[in-house]
């Protein structure tokens, strides 16, 4: 394959090496406190400060957290290569932008990104964020984090079904195939005539919706992969 569109999916694992923890492997995030609790709509009216509380701890550690070997792989792959390569991220952390890859799509929102949740103004989101800040265009005091939390429907899900359409070869990095409606990329992918590619630290829930996998650290698996793709 030396051109043909190239759609990647990426989940926490790609954040692992750069310090991120992910959410379901040991000591994951989802060990410590309750998705219910922190990552729902319904949380976020029961106890707004303690689901900012939540997310300002992670803008912050996301902060200090830096690309990886990984992340610079896949924006050398945009840069080098003859299709168009998508980054679909689930990732809520912004390492994919700062490692210069441009054609991504945040499906689950951004820790970076903040939303009212009376008018959906967007803004830059400040370090920490409270339940009283007033929104900067309706100064109305119902700011959010722009996160998609679950039970709610996903960004930018027409472009990527488009793109899964429009795909030769689908990626999955980092992802444990949990979490739906992208856990069922990889089928849908395959079921319009892409090529399905795993790279993961281990088989996923879905590794049977793979054509080929390779399992390894993504530091080490992606900049191989992208090294041959690039010849
Ligand atoms: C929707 C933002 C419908 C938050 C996230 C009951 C009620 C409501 C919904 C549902 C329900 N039952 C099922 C659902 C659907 C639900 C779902 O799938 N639930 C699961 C738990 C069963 N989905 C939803 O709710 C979605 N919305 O369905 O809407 C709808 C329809 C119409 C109209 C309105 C609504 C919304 C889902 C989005 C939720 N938000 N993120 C936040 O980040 O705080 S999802 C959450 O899981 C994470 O954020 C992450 O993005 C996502 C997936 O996790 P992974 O990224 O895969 O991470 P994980 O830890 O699981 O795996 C890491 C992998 O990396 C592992 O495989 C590991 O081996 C690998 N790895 C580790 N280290 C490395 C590595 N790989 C390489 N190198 C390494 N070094």
């Amino acid at each position: 394959m030396s051109a043909g569109n190239i759609v990647i999916l990426t989940g926490a694992g790609i954040s692992a090496e750069s310090g991120l923890g992910t959410f379901r492997d040991k000591g994951g995030l989802w060990e410590n406190v309750a998705l219910e609790e922190v990552a729902t709509p319904e949380a976020f009216a029961r106890d707004p400060a303690r689901v900012h509380g939540f997310y300002n701890s992670r803008r912050k550690g996301a902060a200090r957290a830096a690309p990886n070997a990984a992340h610079d792989a896949l924006a050398r792959l945009e840069r080098g290569w003859a299709g168009e390569v998508l980054v679909v991220t689930q990732n809520v952390d912004n390492l994919h932008s700062r490692a210069g890859t441009t054609n991504l799509l945040h499906m689950h929102g951004a820790l970076h990104r903040a939303r009212c949740a009376g008018c959906d103004h967007k803004w830059d989101a400040p370090a920490v964020m409270a339940p009283e800040d007033p929104c900067p265009s309706c100064a109305a005091p119902s700011t959010r984090p722009d996160i998609v939390w679950f039970g709610e429907m996903p960004h930018h899900m027409h472009e990527i079904f488009t793109a899964l359409a429009a795909a030769e070869l689908f990626v999955a990095i980092g992802t444990s195939g949990a979490v739906y409606p992208a856990a069922g990329f990889a089928a849908e992918a395959r079921r319009l005539g892409a090529r399905t590619l795993e790279l993961n630290l281990a088989p996923s829930d879905v590794i049977c919706d793979f054509d080929d996998a390779r399992h390894g650290p993504a530091t080490r698996v992606v900049p191989d992969w992208v090294a041959e793709m690039l010849g």
